[in-house]
């Protein structure tokens, strides 16, 4: 592949594709046309791997999940395709800017945070390994909503990613489901037969995922909703335009939006219609491809392992064992014995009002034959365990994670330490019952797009060190740890993370017209707003901070920018909240003569997965401070260590094996453990204590509550402040020296360039374990017996 070659078939794709020619040419035109040559060298190895596949005759791995935060994709496939220095001078020599061409493709939204993002970095790492699968999952017109602030406050408007073509979809009208819901269940002939009153089409789109060096490539097969007959034409010819297209909009709600809210139970039907959709309309496709191949369904464990994404698609478990048992005649036993074989479940989250639970009114008006196949499953576990207390249906509720727990058969937490809680809290029983069936897959990240797309500075600086290897095989990062003691490397890794400080202040100037100071200490806590991740006691001790330094403006203190990002779910009301104070102690501290040169607040508005791509690799701390037992794992956590910014951090999901492998002198520890979370609830008034112990959270709880940050509105953050003083399920208040001190104790080893440098490359070089690779060898040694379809990549 030539400069030559790709700048040829760009114009090629300017000319015919575009339909212009290049004096004419916008930068989407480019973007395009450039997106268009590249994806063409995605054909041949996306064939030649189906070709593998089906050669192979062997398992495949279905990877069912209702978000994949996929964000841009041409650089990710210019990187694995090792396009790049191509790419670059095509764009140049067209008269276009590189980085000006990547950033005009939208950033697809398709997820709300953690649980999408992994599910993009696993497709990355599958077709990586070369593992045959799929992911399949909705293809939302609109994404997670776009954020702005007016007046500090969030305000939601419409993502609009399809208001262009997407470049890199291939629409598959051929492939189409009719997917039914509602009606009624009767007996015919000893059968029970679902007669449903209402279908929705579900149509294909495959997005080829190409892995490193282009080895391999797995498919993201994403459905989309249409209307049976989409358009009424006798209501259009009475004259009822509206009327006329309502079958279309009707259908179309279901893969409308993604929900934007990952906690609450908002929308509930369409919720679980979407849930529906995508898991059956995968199904079908599951099967007709395996009844292409073979012909004993029986066989299906062999040759396919569905996994459950959390609960979202966990009527997979019903769905399969009505289309065993009811359309194709295998016993029921059998059936559920055989979707068992090739499920597997990995659980994300421990709050209970995460853990989904359907009415069962609503299930049944849904999918009444459904609820009848979940009410069988349930006794007949409760046969073979007569003394169990777990149950599927209780209290008319109809329990999806312990249904796909009992229809799994492997469970997984995401996180040794949440692994642990897993079988200890809400899957006790269960647990006890099936000891063999939870294993632990702790998360990780791909490394192309964390490293190699995110951070050239440091690409090229571990690639100079350590050679090439290091990207297929993360492990060998500790090959930099020698280097740690040489001088000449601490320079470029410093001089790295310069380049990109000095990249995140420019664009903090441009899109923000925030000048910040890149000697500061680049502070960043980026994830949804959650009152469990603790937004507010960062705020808090920001507060805190600000007091100090106004008490001894002369003290020892060390330049900090503290930068948020992140959005709140709209209906969440005291995460808004906090969002509204972060912005309002940022008005203010920003404006103080006196602190300015010390501490800056910052939060740009919209944080997405292109956003996290520039302020990772410019990180000096990550922030990781949730209560403990209450974040599953994160993953952010672990971009940032590979990235080189040490952690403050509680002991929390992945926090953990963070700690474990860079070191316990390179990480900044704080907090209760989760056993004594539990107990520190239980003590009255403990938020009280904590406030009456400690003078500097008094004083700023005292500063938020008298209006302080809000013009003397006594009333704007009433719902903080009360629920911090009088309830703080989340511990914040207890927490809160803990986290000053540490803070302190961050502070202080900033002011040493070369020993904060050190504990940075050293978060790097013992980071390669939380590559995805490694996650999906475990996933397939451990859970879906699966081998690779290629060797190791030996480059
Ligand atoms: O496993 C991916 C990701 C974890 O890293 C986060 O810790 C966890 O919060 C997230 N879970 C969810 C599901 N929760 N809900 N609702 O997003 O999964």
């Amino acid at each position: 592949m030539t400069h030559a070659d790709l700048r040829s078939d760009t114009l090629r794709h300017l000319e015919f594709s575009l339909g212009k020619d290049l004096p004419h040419a916008h930068v989407y035109d480019v973007r395009m046309a450039l997106s268009l040559a590249v994806r063409d060298r995605i054909i041949t190895p996306w064939f030649a791997s189906t070709r593998a596949a089906y050669a192979a005759r062997g398992k495949r791995v279905y990877y069912l999940s209702m978000e994949f935060l996929i964000g841009r994709l041409l650089e990710d496939a210019i990187v694995n395709l090792g396009l790049m220095d191509e790419a670059r001078a095509v764009c140049e020599s067209c008269g276009f800017d590189f980085a000006t061409v990547l950033a005009n493709e939208p950033d697809a939204a398709l997820g709300n945070g953690g649980l999408g993002r992994l599910a993009a970095c696993f497709l990355d790492s599958m077709s990586t390994l070369g593992c045959p699968g799929h992911g399949y999952g909705i293809r939302y017109e609109h994404g997670l909503f776009q954020q702005r602030f007016e007046d500090g406050v969030q305000i939601e408007e419409p993502e609009e990613w399809l208001r262009q073509k997407h470049a890199w979809e291939f629409e598959r009208p051929e492939v189409m489901y009719g997917i039914a819901f509602g009606g009624h269940v009767r007996d015919h002939d000893g059968r029970r037969v679902w007669e449903p009153d209402e279908q929705v089409l579900a149509k294909a789109h495959d997005t080829p995922v190409i892995g490193w060096r282009g080895r391999w490539a797995n498919t993201l097969r994403l459905w989309g909703a249409e209307a049976v007959h989409g358009f009424d034409l006798a209501a259009f010819n009475r004259g009822d335009y509206m009327g006329a297209t309502a079958p279309e909009a009707l259908a179309r709600t279901i893969s409308r939006v993604l929900y934007p809210d990952d906690t609450s139970d908002a929308g509930k039907e369409l919720r679980l219609r979407q849930e529906y959709f995508f898991t059956a309309a995968s199904l079908r496709d599951i099967l007709r491809r395996f009844c292409g191949e073979h012909e004993d369904l029986a066989a299906l464990p062999r040759h396919v392992a569905i996994q459950l994404n959390d609960t979202h698609p966990a009527i997979a478990g019903p769905e399969l064992i009505r289309l065993l048992h009811d359309e194709h005649g295998m016993d029921f036993d059998t059936a559920e014995d055989t979707a068992r074989g090739c499920l597997g479940y990995t659980n994300h989250t421990l709050m209970p009002e995460a853990l989904e639970r359907w009415p069962e009114w609503l299930m049944d008006r849904v999918l009444p034959r459904h609820l009848e196949i979940i009410g069988r499953i349930d006794e007949g576990h409760a046969r073979a365990h007569p003394h169990r207390n777990a149950h599927i249906l209780s209290d008319g509720n109809v329990n999806m994670g312990e249904l796909s727990f009992i229809m799994a058969h492997k469970v997984n937490g995401v996180s040794a330490l949440h692994t642990d809680l897993v079988k200890d809290t809400v899957f006790a029983e269960l647990h006890r019952l099936h000891p063999d069936r939870i294993v632990n897959q702790t998360n990780g990240v791909t490394p192309r797009r964390w490293i190699v797309a995110a951070n050239p500075a440091l690409r090229k600086l571990v690639g100079d060190t350590i050679g090439p290897r290091w990207v297929s095989d993360l492990e060998r990062l500790s090959e930099l740890e020698p280097h740690v003691d040489d001088a000449g490397f601490m320079d470029a890794y410093a001089a790295a993370k310069r380049t990109n400080k000095e990249a995140l202040a420019r664009w903090l100037r441009e899109t923000q017209g925030v000048t910040v100071n890149p000697a500061a200490m680049f502070d960043i806590q980026i994830k949804r707003i959650h009152e469990y991740k603790r937004q507010h006691m960062n705020i808090l001790e920001t507060i805190a901070l600000w007091n100090a330094i106004r008490e001894d403006p002369n003290g020892e203190w060390t330049p900090r920018v503290k930068i948020f990002g992140g959005k709140a779910a709209p209906g969440y009301v005291l995460a808004k909240e906090i969002i509204h104070l972060i912005n309002d102690v940022g008005r203010v501290i920003n404006a103080d003569p006196v602190t300015r040169d010390w501490l800056q607040v910052v939060y740009p508005p919209n944080y997405n997965v292109t956003m996290a791509e520039r302020l990772i690799p410019a990180a000096d701390l990550s922030e990781q401070i949730s209560t403990a037992g209450k974040e599953a794992s994160g993953t952010g956590n672990m971009k940032f260590a590979m990235n080189g910014a040490p952690t403050i951090g509680t002991l929390d999901g992945a926090n953990v094996e963070i700690r474990e492998r860079v070191g316990a002198e390179n990480f900044f520890l704080f907090g209760m453990t989760a056993p004594e979370v539990v107990a520190r609830r239980t003590v009255e008034g403990h938020a009280a204590q904590a406030i009456d112990a400690s003078p500097r959270l008094a004083q700023a709880l005292e500063q938020v509550a008298s209006g302080v940050f809000s013009d003397g509105d006594t009333d704007r953050y009433r719902g903080v402040v009360d629920n911090l003083r009088h309830h703080d399920f989340f511990v914040v208040c207890s927490d809160f020296d803990g986290y000053w001190d540490a803070q302190r104790r961050v502070d202080a080893a900033f002011r040493d360039p070369a020993g904060w440098m050190r504990m940075a490359a050293l978060n790097t070089a013992r980071s390669g374990w939380f590559s995805s690779d490694r996650t999906i060898r475990g996933y397939m040694a451990e859970v879906w017996d699966i081998a690779p379809l290629i060797a190791p990549a030996s480059d």
